[in-house]
């Protein structure tokens, strides 16, 4: 054999110290390599834009040092976001990889715009592989949880309903990456990551808050919490707001004690909600459930919104029982809440 599954430790920006699966090279040393999940491996870019980079090995399988200040932190991050997305696709939905077939995806860390400071993060179809920029003065290096399961979501979201990334559907695949990636962040459970229904929470430097919030999507200006006609003309990551909202009530209620209150829309609502019924939740178990069947099963390229909802209802009767059950009925309120009808 050329190589050996081996355990090693790695100094991952966020999430302390924690276990990275390895690879053990005949040859000596170690690749971060990941033979237990479809081979994932980290490449470090050396703040090109894009190539393949340069793959991470180390001599004596500890990796980073929890700080910037070693190439190979990041890399850690990037490695656990690959295991933790892979996991809960698998154990949660019986999913085995992005594409279904049992392979891992690469992930490219170190990333730059061309040599300036690149505050975003992309899952590319093509290559099958992540890339996390570095951030900059005011945002840490892209390599959060969330994040990484909002990412790779989009590898699953191309592989099944393939949204059309513009449009409602554009919005549906945004919210689709958002919800996936906050479950993934609920089913890591590392005692550094606190679970939240907020996207990117940890990455300014300076406090200024999360990309967007799914309890109350408005509260950033510009997300949408309500479904109105013209919708789809917001930017896919504002139109995400409606589907957002939809699962934030649908697993926890508009009166969630612990993630927050949510408005809900009363008729005439567009882009903050006024209205104050309560909805009761399904719980985030069989919310994700019924996200991923209507994903995988129900929705295609061009669903919109009033298509998801039919697609969630069809989900959620096959699983829970139809017309009349009470996760149907649930279903449907939550929509209600958010103007879809
Ligand atoms: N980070 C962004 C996203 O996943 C990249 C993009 O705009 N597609 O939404
Ligand atoms: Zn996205
Ligand atoms: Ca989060």
């Amino acid at each position: 054999i050329m190589h050996a599954a081996a355990v090693g430790t790695g100094n991952s920006l966020f999430l302390g110290s924690i276990n990275v699966d390895t690879d053990s090279q005949d040859a000596g040393g170690f690749a971060l390599r990941d033979t237990t999940r479809g081979n994932h491996a980290v490449f470090d870019l050396k703040g090109k834009f894009s190539g393949a980079g340069t793959l991470f090995t180390d001599a004596d399988n500890t990796w980073g040092d929890g700080t910037k200040n070693d190439r190979a932190t990041v890399a850690v991050d990037a490695a656990a976001g690959h295991a933790f997305t892979w996991d809960y696709y698998l154990n949660v939905h019986g999913r085995r990889g992005i594409a279904d077939d049992g392979k891992g995806a690469t992930s490219k860390v170190h990333q730059s715009l061309f040599g300036l400071p690149w505050v975003n993060a992309s899952w590319s179809d093509s290559c099958f592989c992540m890339s996390y920029g570095d951030g900059d003065a005011s945002n840490w290096p892209l390599v959060a949880v969330d994040v990484a399961g909002h990412e790779m979501s989009h590898g699953v979201t191309s592989r099944t309903a393939n949204l059309t990334y513009s449009g409602e559907s554009g919005g549906l695949n945004e919210s689709t990456s958002d919800i996936f990636g906050s479950m993934v962040e609920f089913y890591a459970k590392n005692p550094a990551e606190t679970p939240d229904y907020l996207i990117g929470e940890r990455l300014s430097r300076t406090g200024a808050g999360p990309l967007r919030t799914m309890v109350q999507p408005s509260i950033d200006g510009v997300s949408a919490d309500c479904w109105y006609d013209g919708v789809g003309s917001l930017d896919v990551h504002y139109s995400s707001g409606v589907g957002n909202h939809f699962f934030f009530m649908l697993a926890e209620g508009s009166q969630s004690a612990t993630f927050g209150a949510s408005k809900t829309c009363q008729e005439g609502d567009t882009r903050v909600a006024t209205g104050s019924a309560v909805v009761k939740g399904v719980g985030r178990a069989k919310a994700e459930k019924i996200w991923y069947r209507a994903l995988s099963v129900y929705m295609t390229s061009n669903t919109d919104y009033h298509g998801a909802r039919d697609a969630t209802l069809k989900a959620a009767a096959d699983l829970y029982g139809g017309v009349g059950s009470k996760v149907y009925k649930k279903v449907d309120a939550a929509w209600a809440a958010v103007n879809v009808k």
